[in-house]
């Protein structure tokens, strides 16, 4: 699995102001990341694709265009977790006979399910399909925390290679790395790369790399290399931007950057809000410092 090691960005998608999908908007985010942040690959309907807000059809068209644009330059991460794991299976299928790389799912969130229940869940979803998957674990967002003994449990279905990481517990990260060394793990937050990279991480999942990949790139490498100080120099710069970016609104400021760097990033999907005047005046100053 160690084809799957990398930066990959979390794929933003464009909307039209209508919540349609702007199909020419995402291929130019697409186009974005691999022509100019040079990415590893992709992670197609997570988050950042604010993909929990749409119908199957429209996920599956996202999964479409990006495969379609990417074609082989790049790997291609499938996100298909949802508490309907009947469409997870369906998205799951649909995924790999596009051709995608790996699967990922978040794990399911909403109702407290049991941990076998959330095993269950997993192995539903990668034995109905001839591919492998990337648990998408992020706490904070989804209220389920799993012990290192749960992912070992996770693990021994051969078909789940790894872990996206989205905490800031260096003490389970650590633990994991230390457990299950065949493994793969994602740092899943920007700001804390280095420090999940000293620990030993195989890549990255992102939303920030959509305008920040070079520098992730470099922080990444740096801390491999053991230069720390340089390394933590990037991520000083790094952390300034996504300060700057959390504080006026995180998937719309990064869309409004992407607009500034000539990308139709569209708006967000309701029940987000349409960018207001004054976060587009922030963005331009947030572009100015740190990405132009
Ligand atoms: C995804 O599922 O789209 C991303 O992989 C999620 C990713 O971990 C991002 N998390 C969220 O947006 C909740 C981070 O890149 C995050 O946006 C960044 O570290 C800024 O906090």
């Amino acid at each position: 699995n160690a084809d799957m090691r990398g930066i990959f960005s979390a794929l933003l998608v464009s909307y039209n102001e209508d919540g349609s999908i702007n199909e020419k908007g995402v291929r130019q985010i697409i186009r974005h990341n691999i022509d100019n942040m040079k990415v590893d690959g992709l992670y197609v309907g997570g988050s950042t694709g604010e993909n929990f807000m749409l119908s199957t059809e429209e996920k599956k068209q996202i999964f479409e265009i990006a495969k379609d644009e990417a074609k082989n330059e790049i790997k291609l991460i499938a996100q298909v977790g949802s508490i309907n794991v009947y469409e997870s299976v369906e998205l799951a299928k649909f995924a790999t006979e596009l051709g995608y790389d790996a699967i990922s799912a978040v794990t399911p969130f909403y109702y407290k399910f049991s941990f076998n229940e959330i095993k269950d869940y997993y192995n539903t979803i990668i034995d109905s399909v001839d591919n492998r998957l990337i648990i998408y674990s992020i706490p904070f967002l989804t209220g389920v925390d799993m012990s290192v003994e749960q992912f070992g449990e996770l693990f021994e279905n051969e078909k789940i290679i790894g872990v996206k990481f989205t905490a800031a517990d260096f003490y389970l990260l650590e633990r994991l790395r230390k457990a299950y060394p065949n493994h793969l793990i994602y740092a899943g937050f920007d700001e804390m790369m280095l420090p999940a990279t000293v620990l030993g991480v195989d890549g990255a999942i992102g939303s920030t790399f959509n305008v920040n990949g070079i520098r992730a790139r470099q922080i990444f490498d740096l801390a491999k290399e053991g230069k720390i100080e340089e390394a933590r120099e990037i991520q000083h710069v790094t952390n300034d931007l996504i300060s700057a970016i959390l504080s006026n609104g995180l998937y719309a400021t990064l869309k409004e950057l992407l607009k500034l760097s000539g990308v139709d990033a569209g708006y967000c999907r309701k029940p987000m809000a349409l960018t207001t005047d004054a976060q587009v005046e922030e963005a331009k100053n947030i572009f100015d410092k740190y990405v132009k």
